[in-house]
């Protein structure tokens, strides 16, 4: 009895550890304050600690490129984001269109609103996080990934009548994102 009692208090130990050990790895992973990340699969990117509160005098820089120099680079914002809102003076996230904060800045944001998905004109994005001493938030998630277009969707119509087809119609419509019908309406005259 007590010998089985032994038995599965280790392996209730064991497997503690090991979901632990999981837990930190996963964690690590995107808990980085800034790097250099390459696109192979949509990945997310976090300020650090998310979604409990960021470090004090936090400035992380994330570099994000897509692995072909034509492609571009769609970013979405975790609708939970939460920086200390005082005119971005203090806490803040900067995207800028390219590889270096020399590049022109798309966007610099704070408070609880959540940025706009953005889509950059290049192969490179730049993300930069920054906290002052005090005052902190839940800080933000992002989920980057290669800007697809398919030369057979997303188009304007502008005739007063006609027929639209999924790519490759009648086959299944293939599993590909930022695949939108949309604007449908012939313009006002
Ligand atoms: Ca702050």
């Amino acid at each position: 009895m007590s010998v089985l009692y032994n038995l599965r208090m280790r392996s209730g130990l064991l497997l503690f550890i090991f979901t632990q050990v999981i837990l930190v790895a996963s964690l690590t992973q995107t808990d980085k304050c800034g790097g250099t990340i390459e696109i192979h699969t949509p990945d997310y990117l976090t300020s650090p600690g998310y979604p409990g509160a960021y470090p004090p005098s936090q400035q992380c820089v994330w570099v994000i490129s897509a692995p072909e120099p034509g492609q571009k680079i769609l970013i979405n914002f975790n609708p939970h984001f939460d920086l200390e809102d005082r005119d971005c003076k203090y806490d803040f996230v900067e995207v800028y269109n390219g590889g270096d904060e020399l590049s022109p800045m798309l966007g610099k944001f704070c408070g609880k609103i959540a940025p706009s998905p953005i889509i950059s004109s290049g192969s490179q994005l730049l993300i930069k996080f920054v906290s002052d001493y005090e005052t902190h938030g839940a800080g933000f998630s992002v989920r980057y990934e290669v800007f697809k277009t398919g030369p057979e969707c997303s188009r304007n119509f502008t005739a007063p009548r006609g027929v639209i087809k999924t790519p490759g119609f009648p086959r299944e419509v293939p599993q590909q994102p930022g695949l939108h019908l949309h604007d449908l309406r012939p313009p006002d005259v």
